[in-house]
């Protein structure tokens, strides 16, 4: 009997730790399976899902830059991903279907509550960027209940409308960085891709409390340039995004194979490879 086929379809595809990630999970709770990492040429995106499910893959995972089309060619959609209008997971039903479901949000709500021990509820968090991050994860984190979600961006407009949409979630508010001026706050998540060309965003620097922590959804071996503003302004503590990365794999596996694997073990096994390099 053949081993069930997953894959992660991007582009660019090569920094992808999701086969690394899912043969661990598969080992650690007795699972047979493929996994690897396809990258997808733009405009090809559709036509290779079709051809994934027609020849009998089982689940996809989607990243960058495909989530959003992912999320417009499945034919039903979980409620959080039908929220963050974005999918990165896809699965083959037995009628030949696709369903579509979103595990960033919940992926980056584990990590910061129960991997890191950071509160959400009750306290001021502030959301860097308003693109397809941000989007991902604004309902996750308004179902903690924070006092308040500030989600700032260059152009405030964006946030603005972004934030619309989850209005009737909680207590969120969009603006520009210069918003957060006078303003403190408890936990502060970047959701650009600024740290990506080493730049961070224009913040203030009173913007934490004095128990401020900063999370960084992005994660390489080097603290990166939000990691390092963070370590510079006195931040309580600071995290990169490898444990969101962990758990929304983890989620994805929990969908497509019922089983909920250990995911400490395997933030400590990627680090540790990370930092080896
Ligand atoms: O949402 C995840 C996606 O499921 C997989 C991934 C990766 O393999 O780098 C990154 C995130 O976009």
């Amino acid at each position: 009997i053949e081993k069930p086929r997953y894959a992660v379809f991007g582009n660019p595809i090569k920094q992808s730790k999701s086969p690394e990630i899912h043969a661990l999970f598969a080992e650690q709770c007795d699972r047979e399976l493929l996994y690897r990492a396809v990258r997808v040429d733009r405009g090809a995106f559709a036509a290779a899902v079709a051809q994934f499910f027609d020849g009998g893959g089982a689940g996809l995972n989607v990243t960058v830059p495909f989530k959003q089309e992912a999320f417009d060619l499945a034919d039903h959609l979980s409620e959080r991903a039908a929220k963050a209008g974005a999918a990165n997971t896809l699965t083959r039903r037995e009628d030949g279907t696709v369903a579509g479901d979103n595990t960033d949000g919940i992926g980056l709500v584990r990590d910061l509550v129960a991997n890191l021990g950071w509160m959400i509820q009750g306290q001021r968090v502030l959301l860097l960027g308003a693109g397809g991050a941000a989007r991902g994860v604004l309902g996750p984190l308004l179902r903690e209940r924070p006092q308040e979600l500030l989600v700032v961006n260059r152009t405030a407009q964006r946030a603005e409308q972004l934030v619309r949409e989850f209005r009737d979630q909680g207590q969120v508010s969009g603006g520009a960085y210069a918003l957060a001026n006078d303003r403190q706050f408890d936990l502060v998540i970047n959701a650009t891709s600024a740290g990506l060309d080493g730049t961070v965003p224009d913040l203030p620097g009173e913007l934490l409390t004095e128990r401020g922590c900063c999370y960084d959804m992005v994660y390489g071996a080097e603290p990166t340039p939000f990691m390092r503003w963070a370590a510079h302004h006195a931040a309580w503590a600071v995290s990169d995004g490898l444990g969101m990365l962990v758990e929304q794999a983890a989620e994805s596996f929990y969908i497509w194979h019922g089983a909920r694997p250990d995911t400490g073990p395997v933030v400590q096994q990627l680090r540790g490879a990370m930092n080896a390099l």
